[in-house]
């Protein structure tokens, strides 16, 4: 989507009910689909808002995915109310209403907006530094799940539909490659049969979910590490992004955390070498995760957890995949290949996983049995 003038951005922030005077408007954050903005509250006394453009080319139905934010930050505010917790303001997501009463508005383009409150005094890193980090990014994650163990899962809906639904993403490659739209079939091959070799084992979480042997609950559905934002001690301050909020099973939320902080390197590392292991890290997340979630999990949901591990590494590569072979049409990208690169990054990493599988499998035992 293109990017807009100030005096754009500033014409869609008279919408929201802000207190205060704005100031400076700059861009930030390094999402790869929705546009988010600081803006600066030139009044002493008053915070600063986050405004973020939402992708409604990816989310279709703008108000459901608004009405699931709303009803989870509703709810997490509550429980950590209950709890006499301090500072709650800043520990949960905190939506601006639009002076149309709701929680977003749309732009004369048809763009559509939402307001937070900024939190400040927080990082969110895109690679995991110390074990500190990743066990405060288990704590976080766990605790979400664990907070809205207790939330109906009917209430919420599916912002995606079948996003995390691996035999629909390799349906939708499947498809993509049959029209081949960009010619980069013949690019590819070593990827496809990488792909091709696991589809199988890939859909056992779905195998699982189908015999009723895995529960359906709430889950962040994008625990990125970057959607954690941490305080200036690096502990847990806030867990950020809910779009993707929606039913799904645990070990989706552990898997796509467990991607990107294991991983000694970015997620679209050239350099195959760099791509390591960081055990200590994946141990230090497990930890921090089962800390907060041991009174709620089943003994069948902590064993699905390693084949989380795995499939989202798999899963992301071959959603890159796709995006590649359908010319770059879904995620933001910083050359051509990009997404390409970022495939056999996730394959690389997929690799890595699966040779050190019995280790990481040990480790999840040992830190849920630590935790009882
Ligand atoms: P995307 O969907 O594009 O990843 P995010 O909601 O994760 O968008 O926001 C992008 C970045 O903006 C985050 O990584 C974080 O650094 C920052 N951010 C988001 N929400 C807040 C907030 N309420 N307060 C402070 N920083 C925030
Ligand atoms: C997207 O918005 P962001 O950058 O946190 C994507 C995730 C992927 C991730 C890969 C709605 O997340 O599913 O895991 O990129 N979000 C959506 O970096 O598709
Ligand atoms: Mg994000």
């Amino acid at each position: 989507m293109e990017q807009l003038s100030s005096t754009e951005i500033q014409s869609i922030i008279s919408n929201f009910d802000l207190h205060g005077r704005p100031g400076r408007i700059y861009p930030t954050g390094s999402g790869l689909i929705n546009d988010t903005y600081r803006i600066e509250n030139l009044s002493s006394g008053y915070p600063d808002y986050l405004l973020q453009r939402i992708n409604h080319r990816i989310f279709k139905n703008v108000q459901a995915l608004m009405e699931n934010i709303a009803e989870v930050t509703f709810h997490l505010r509550k429980k950590l109310k209950d709890r006499q917790v301090e500072g709650v303001e800043n520990k949960v997501l905190t939506l601006v209403p639009s002076k149309n009463g709701l929680y977003y508005c749309k732009d004369e383009f048809g763009n559509y907006w939402r307001m937070y409150l900024f939190i400040p005094d927080t990082r969110s890193y895109d690679l995991v530094e110390t074990e500190q980090q990743a066990f405060e990014g288990g704590r976080a994650f766990g605790s979400f799940q664990s907070m809205l163990s207790d939330l109906d899962v009917s209430r919420i809906s599916d912002s995606i539909p079948d996003f995390h639904n691996i035999e629909k993403r390799l349906k939708d490659l499947d498809l993509a490659l049959l029209s081949d739209p960009a010619g980069r079939k013949k690019e590819v091959e070593e990827e496809i049969r990488f792909i091709d070799l696991r589809r199988e084992i890939m859909c056992s979480i779905l195998e699982l979910g189908r015999k009723g042997r895995l529960p359906l609950r709430i889950i962040h559905s994008d625990t990125k590490f970057n959607n954690v934002l941490l305080d200036k001690n690096d502990h847990v301050q806030c867990v950020i992004d809910l779009d993707t909020v929606m039913p799904g099973f645990v070990a989706y939320d552990f898997g796509d955390a467990i991607r990107t902080i294991i991983n000694t390197a970015a997620e679209d590392e050239k350099d195959a070498a760099k791509i390591q292991l960081n055990i200590p890290l994946f141990s230090a997340y497990a930890s921090g995760y089962f800390l907060e979630t041991k009174d709620f999990l089943t003994a069948e949901e902590v064993h699905s957890l390693m084949k989380g591990v795995i499939l989202m590494p798999y899963m992301q590569a071959v959603r890159f995949l796709t995006d590649y072979v359908q010319g770059d049409i879904y995620y933001k990208t910083s050359f051509t290949g990009h997404n390409l690169q970022r495939t056999r990054a996730q394959i690389t990493l997929v690799k890595r996983l699966e040779e050190n599988r019995a280790d990481l499998e040990k480790i999840i035992t040992g830190e849920a049995l630590k935790q009882n």
